[in-house]
C-alpha cells in the first residue's frame, strides 16, 4: 500500500516538468471517464453533483492504495510478482498516457517508470525492515511480538496509515504546485477589444425579486461540465483552430486573428442536457466572439456537409447540424464571457456557443478543430454513450423563490423564477397554486429569444402547506409538457413543482 502511495506521489512530482499537461494518473482517470462516462454520467451527477471530479480523485486514491495492498498480499516474499505488478501498472499508465492528447509522451514514460521504481524500492525497503534485515531494525525485539521488527501491530497500522495519508497529501500538494505553475504560465488576463456589435442586455428590469436568478449569470456562479479531469491549460499564443473536412478552403486561425476581427457580444443561455427539472445546470452569459457563419463562409462549406463537429484539445467532440451555424442565429466562436477573456474552465482560449442547443452537442470548449462532416460519418463524444445526436434545448421553467421546503410568512409576496426556450423564445409563464387555475406571471425584458426570461407572480399566501407549479408557453404557442422524462437521452421534461409551508 505504501509502495503504491509512493508511486502516486512520484508520478505527480515528475509531472512538474510538464506543468501544462496531464499526469499519467490523470490520463488514466480521463480514460476511465471516456470508457465509463456513458453508464456513469447521470449517477455521478446525481450522487456528487458537480463535485464528481473530487469524488473521482478520492476514489482513485483509495483504489490505488487497495491495489497496492492486494499486490503485497499476493506477492508475499516473491519479488518477481511485485516487479511484475509495478511494471504492469507502469506499462498500463504509459499506454494510456500516450493516447491522451494532453499528456506529454516523454514525461509520462519517465514518470511511470520512476514512479514504479519508487514504489518497488519503497516496498523492498519496508519488507527488509519488516524481516529485520534492513537499517531500520528496532533493536529491542520481543520474542513472539506480533511484528517481526518488534513493533506492535497497532503501531504498524497507525504509522502505516499515517504514511499512506501523508503520501496522498504529497501527491495532492505536487498537483497544487503544478496548477499554480500552469496558471502563471497560461492565464495571463487578456483584455478583449470592444465588440463591433453588441446585442444589448436589458437593464432596468421591471421587477427585482430577492433570490431570483439574475438575468446574466456571474461567471463565478456559472455551471461547469467537462469530461477532462483537469482543466486543459492552453497557451493562446501557440493555439490555433483549424476548419477542416468538407470545405473548399481549409483555414487555420490563431488567437491574434480572432482578436483582430470584428467581435460581437451576445447574451445567450446555455444548458446542460443533464439538468433535471428545477436544476441549476443552466446559465446566461454575455458571450463575445466571432460569428461562426463568417468563418464557415470563408471556409466554403460543401453541399454534402450536414454536421459541424467541434473537437477540443482534450479530445472531446460535439456535433450539430450545419444549419445551426448558417441560419442566421448568433452562433459564436466565443473568446469572451461577461466582458472578460474566457476563464480556463469555460474554454480558454476559444469555444463554440450555439443558441438553442444543449452544450453536449455544441459548446465545445478549448476548441482546436471545426470539422465539416455528416451525421453518418461521425458521432460526437456523448452520442455513442447513450445520448441523442440531436440536442435542441427543451422548453422549461423553474421556480427560484420560494425554494422548495421553505417556510414563508403569510401575506402578499412574490413567486419568481426563470423560463427558457432558447432560440424560440418564451411567450408566457403560468403558475398553478394548489391545483387551481393557471395564472399568468409577469415577464421581465429579454435581449432576444436566445436567452431565458425572468418571471414573477404576486401571491397572497394563506397559512398552511401549498404546492406551486410552473409551466412556460413558447412563442410558437407550445405549452411545456407535464410528462416527466429523465435527462437521458435528450433532456428532462415535466413541470417544476415545489412545496412551501406558510406560517
Ligand atoms: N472540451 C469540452 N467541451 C465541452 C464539454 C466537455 O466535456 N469538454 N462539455 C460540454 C457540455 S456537456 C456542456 S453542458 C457545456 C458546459 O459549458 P460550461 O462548462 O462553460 O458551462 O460545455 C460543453 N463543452
Ligand atoms: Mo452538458
Amino acid at each position: 500500500m505504501l509502495g503504491a502511495g509512493a508511486a502516486l506521489v512520484t508520478i505527480e512530482i515528475v509531472t512538474l516538468f510538464d506543468a501544462k499537461g496531464v499526469s499519467v494518473t490523470e490520463a488514466v482517470q480521463n480514460r476511465f471517464i471516456r470508457d465509463f462516462a456513458g453508464s456513469l454520467k447521470q449517477t455521478a451527477i446525481d450522487l456528487f453533483g458537480t463535485n464528481d471530479k473530487a469524488a473521482l480523485q478520492i476514489g482513485t486514491a483509495l483504489v490505488v492504495l487497495v491495489l497496492g495492498a492486494v499486490l503485497g498480499v499476493v506477492a508475499g516474499r516473491r519479488k518477481p510478482v511485485l516487479l511484475a505488478g509495478f511494471g504492469g501498472f507502469a506499462l498500463l499508465g504509459i499506454v494510456v498516457a500516450l493516447g491522451d492528447p494532453l499528456a506529454s509522451g516523454p514525461v509520462s514514460v519517465v514518470a511511470a517508470l520512476v514512479g514504479a521504481g519508487a514504489g518497488l524500492v519503497t516496498t523492498f525497503l519496508l519488507e527488509r525492515w519488516w524481516n529485520g534485515e534492513g537499517p531500520l531494525i528496532v533493536t529491542d525485539r520481543t520474542e513472539g511480538a506480533p511484528s517481526a521488527a518488534g513493533v506492535s501491530r497497532r503501531t504498524v497500522l497507525a504509522s502505516g496509515g499515517a504514511s499512506a495519508v501523508a503520501l496522498l497529501f504529497g501527491a495532492a500538494a505536487a498537483r497544487a504546485v503544478r496548477s499554480s505553475l500552469r496558471t502563471t504560465s497560461t492565464t495571463v488576463r487578456r483584455v478583449l477589444p470592444s465588440p463591433a456589435r453588441r446585442v444589448a442586455t436589458p437593464i432596468n428590469q421591471p421587477f427585482d425579486v430577492s433570490g431570483l436568478s439574475p438575468y446574466i449569470t456571474p461567471t463565478a456562479d456559472f455551471y461547469r461540465i467537462d469530461t477532462a479531469v483537469r482543466v486543459p491549460a492552453i497557451d493562446a499564443d501557440s493555439w490555433s483552430l483549424k476548419i477542416t473536412g468538407m470545405v473548399d478552403n481549409e483555414l487555420t486561425i490563431t488567437y491574434a486573428d480572432l482578436l483582430g476581427r470584428a467581435l460581437v457580444e451576445v447574451p445567450i443561455t446555455i444548458q446542460c442536457v443533464s439538468n433535471e427539472v428545477g436544476g441549476d445546470l443552466i446559465g446566461t452569459a454575455r458571450w463575445t466572439g466571432v460569428p461562426l457563419a463568417e468563418l464557415l463562409k470563408e471556409a466554403g462549406v460543401q453541399g454534402g456537409a450536414t454536421q459541424i463537429m467541434g473537437e477540443s484539445a482534450d479530445g472531446f467532440t460535439a456535433g450539430f447540424p450545419v444549419e445551426a451555424g448558417t441560419d442566421g442565429r448568433d452562433s459564436l466562436l466565443a473568446i469572451g464571457m461577461n466582458g472578460h477573456a474566457l476563464e480556463p474552465a469555460h474554454g480558454f482560449p476559444a469555444r463554440l456557443i450555439i443558441p438553442g442547443l444543449y452544450g453536449y452537442v455544441s459548446a465545445t470548449k478549448w476548441i482546436t478543430e471545426i470539422r465539416l462532416t455528416t451525421f453518418e460519418a461521425e458521432q460526437g463524444f456523448w452520442v455513442p454513450r447513450g445520448w441523442s445526436a440531436d440536442g435542441p434545448i427543451k422548453l422549461q421553467s423553474r421556480i427560484d423563490v420560494p425554494r422548495s421546503g421553505d417556510s414563508v410568512p403569510g401575506g402578499p409576496q412574490a413567486i419568481g423564477g426563470v423560463a427558457w426556450a432558447p432560440h424560440t423564445g418564451v411567450k408566457a409563464v403560468e403558475v398553478q397554486i394548489d391545483k387551481g387555475s393557471w395564472q399568468k406571471a409577469g415577464l421581465a425584458k429579454v435581449a432576444s429569444v436566445d436567452t431565458w426570461v425572468q418571471w414573477r407572480l404576486e401571491w397572497d399566501a394563506k397559512p398552511g402547506r401549498h404546492e406551486i407549479k410552473v409551466r412556460a408557453i413558447d412563442l410558437n404557442g407550445r405549452v411545456q409538457t407535464a410528462a416527466l422524462a429523465a435527462p437521458a437521452p435528450d433532456g428532462a421534461t415535466g413541470h417544476h413543482t415545489i412545496d412551501v409551508e406558510v406560517a
